[in-house]
């Protein structure tokens, strides 16, 4: 189609599919309202793909497509903020928050309204739009300079690359993480190994100062904006216009905002929030109450560090008290090797809690926690129960400083704390705690899914020495598993029988149950389908490892360095030699792909209409048979697949002698079996 069609016309064409696409994200991202369904947007996104591929000319500086273009950042660029970013003062109870009301009433004597709006438990952020476009995003920093994160900001779905308006301003609001989101990320990072975020927030702020805006629009972050410092040729006389002229510019603000005459009925409202704060999506810490009249606020002013009209009254944390009665330390699969506190029991948020991550050692100096110490505890996300502080005032006079392990609590070698990395690491490739966790999640659900092998099984296996790595459950008996206890003759045979089906799991089962470090199971998944083979994956280079969308640098390296290791080489010939199944057999292609096909390893162009394919349909059916579909004709194509009307592309691949295929041809080729 996009060639048939003028230049002229292509470009009409750009303009509106990216508009049109702007506004379903519009909807879906910022007022939380889908109105059309996820593959209605990907055919039109991928219109704009192809359209945008033959005319990089085109490319608008709002298409959806940018949002993840750039490559990772070297570092940060500073920017200084034209106003500052101030802070706010905090209020505590309704007797500080009286006092609030009393100085305000002190400095001014006109009346005025309260408008009350949540404190989001994230990062602040600058946005600056120029003509309505997205150009600049900035963090918070000392309030003076912050960082420029304008690539990773532009990767959050729910910031809009262009307003309703061509409107130049700064907005400022809060970066944010879902509860949910930020569950499920630690979920998958410690599936894959890597050190767990230990709330929302820092989850967010790791993800805005991560480098890569590839990372950022895989995380799921979120924002409200609450200020409009700046919007030029307009008068704004209040906050609560500000909030609402905001969100007339597509600018996403949060639905929880109220005004009120009297202080009293703020801390009605406050009480309210407090009483949903569990059931908001996303963490809040409190309630901000601002003067909304802007002639007022500017009556009023500033201290050197904060609005002396706005104040954040603070929720009480739901903390508890308990106290540490030791601390476990457990192996990973890894080598890290974590602490546990083991507390107590105490009631906290809705549950019992006697048991709480420290995360890594550095917590435990920098926290200065002891046996016997009685600490304050509270759930990180609503979740996850932490340790906030030692109740230094009750520590026993005979305490003294935890002793951090100096030997690996399972195989007894040295301990070792990386440069780059906060957590201990236990680096004898043979530890036992570590093999029974390898094993553990060899066999377990997402990995090898071996029908009855659970963790406590594994766990036995290996300690009863029936198995030294992962291969060897191929080899284990039915009279050695009878041999372990509450395993009658009848389930010894089912697991016999379980193991060995499951040496025809695909391939990214494998990959994700062999334990790489950062391969979890969506990353094996990539690396099956694209790979097909161990073997090709073995020999994957790092070029083409880091082609790969939605696989990064760490990942990349991570897999050369396991694959280099003597010791996986070795794992992976013993499991070749049990006969496992090394290729990928997964969904979707399996059927076809296992057939040798004709478009496997081609370079193909798409031209003109075609009858029974959209285009992007048959893109992603021609990738998924091997093919690899590109935007213009040249020299590399092997196939021209021409619909009707086709134009310049046609002619050219005429003159350089390429296979034209017609509708007709390309359907018998996609039917052909064997
Ligand atoms: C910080 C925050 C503000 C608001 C919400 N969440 C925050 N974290 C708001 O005004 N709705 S204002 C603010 C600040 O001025 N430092």
């Amino acid at each position: 189609m996009a060639e048939s069609i003028s230049f002229e016309e292509a470009k009409q064409r750009v303009e509106e599919l990216t508009d049109q696409l702007n506004e379903y994200s519009y909807q879906y991202y910022v007022l939380d309202n889908p109105t059309i369904s996820d593959s209605e947007y990907d055919t039109l996104y991928q219109e704009l793909v192809g359209l945008e591929e033959t005319y990089p000319r085109l490319v608008q500086s709002d298409s959806p497509t940018q949002r993840v273009g750039g490559p990772a950042l070297a570092g940060f660029e500073k920017v200084t903020h034209d106003q500052q970013m101030l802070s706010l003062d905090n209020a505590f109870s309704l007797d500080e928050l009286k006092a609030f009301d009393e100085r305000i009433k002190r400095l001014t004597n006109h009346s005025f309204h309260y408008i009350c709006e949540l404190k989001i438990d994230g990062l602040a952020i600058s946005l600056r739009y120029e003509n309505g476009k997205y150009i600049q995003a900035a963090t918070r920093g000392d309030g003076t300079t912050g960082e420029n994160v304008t690539p990773n900001v532009r990767a959050i779905k729910a910031v809009p690359l262009k307003l309703q308006e061509p409107v130049n301003l700064e907005a400022r609001g809060e970066i944010y993480m879902p509860k949910a989101s930020f569950k499920k990320l630690n979920e998958e990072r410690d599936e894959s190994g890597e050190a767990v975020f230990a709330n929302p927030r820092n989850a967010a702020a790791g993800t805005l100062r991560n480098l890569d805006p590839k990372i950022t629009a895989q995380r799921n972050l979120n924002i409200f904006l609450y200020s409009l410092p700046v919007i030029e040729g307009e008068t704004i006389d209040a906050q609560s216009e500000a909030l609402n002229r905001m969100e007339q510019l597509g600018l996403k603000t949060n639905p929880e905002k109220k005004i009120f005459q009297s202080i009293e009925e703020v801390w009605d409202f406050i009480k309210e929030i407090q009483e949903k704060r569990n059931d908001l999506a996303y963490e809040i810490d409190g309630v901000v109450i601002k003067v909304d009249e802007l002639s007022v606020q500017d009556e009023i002013g500033y201290t050197v560090k904060a609005p002396r009209w706005a104040i954040a009254y603070k929720f009480p944390a739901e903390e508890a008290k308990t106290t540490i009665r030791g601390i476990e330390w457990s192996v990973g699969r890894t080598g890290t090797v974590t602490p546990t506190a083991v507390m107590d029991p105490v009631h906290l948020a809705g549950t019992t809690v006697q048991r709480a991550s420290l995360h890594n050692v550095d917590l435990i100096k920098e926290k200065d926690i002891r046996l016997n110490d009685k600490v304050f505890i509270h759930k990180a996300g609503d979740i996850i129960p932490e340790v906030i502080r030692v109740d230094f005032s009750e520590r026993p006079a005979e305490s003294s400083p935890y002793p951090i392990p100096t030997h690996c609590p399972a195989c007894n070698s040295e301990l070792v704390h990386l440069e780059d990395e906060v957590a201990l690491r236990c680096m004898n490739p043979k530890c036992p705690a570590q093999a029974a966790e390898k094993l553990v999640h060899f066999v377990s659900r997402n990995a090898m899914n071996i029908d009855g092998f659970g963790e406590k099984l594994a766990l036995q296996v290996y300690e009863k020495e029936l198995v030294q790595d992962v291969a060897d459950i191929y080899g284990l008996t039915k009279e050695q598993l009878m041999q372990l206890d509450k395993i009658a003759e009848k389930s010894a045979a089912k697991l016999v029988e379980a193991v060995e089906d499951s040496k025809k799991q695909s391939l990214e089962r494998l990959l994700f149950g062999l334990g790489i470090r950062h391969v979890g199971s969506k990353a094996a998944r990539i690396l099956a389908e694209r790979f097909e083979t161990m073997e090709n994956l073995q020999t994957a280079s790092k070029e083409e490892l880091i082609a790969i969308e939605g696989l990064g640098d760490t990942i990349a390296e991570s897999i050369l360095a396991f694959f280099e290791l003597e010791e996986a080489q070795q794992l992976i010939r013993k499991l070749q030699a049990y006969n496992l199944n090394m290729a990928y057999t997964g969904p979707k292609f399996s059927e076809e792909k296992a057939e040798d096909t004709f478009f496997n390893g081609k370079t193909i162009v798409l031209t003109g209409k075609l009858e029974h394919f959209s285009r992007p349909e048959l893109k992603e059916r021609l990738i998924l048979l091997g093919a690899k579909v590109t935007g213009s004709v040249s020299t590399k194509t092997d196939i021209l697949i021409a619909g009707e009307d086709a134009g310049s592309k046609m002619k050219k691949a005429q003159e350089l002698a390429i296979h034209i295929m017609n509708e007709e041809e390309l359907l018998d080729e996609l039917d052909r079996k064997g």
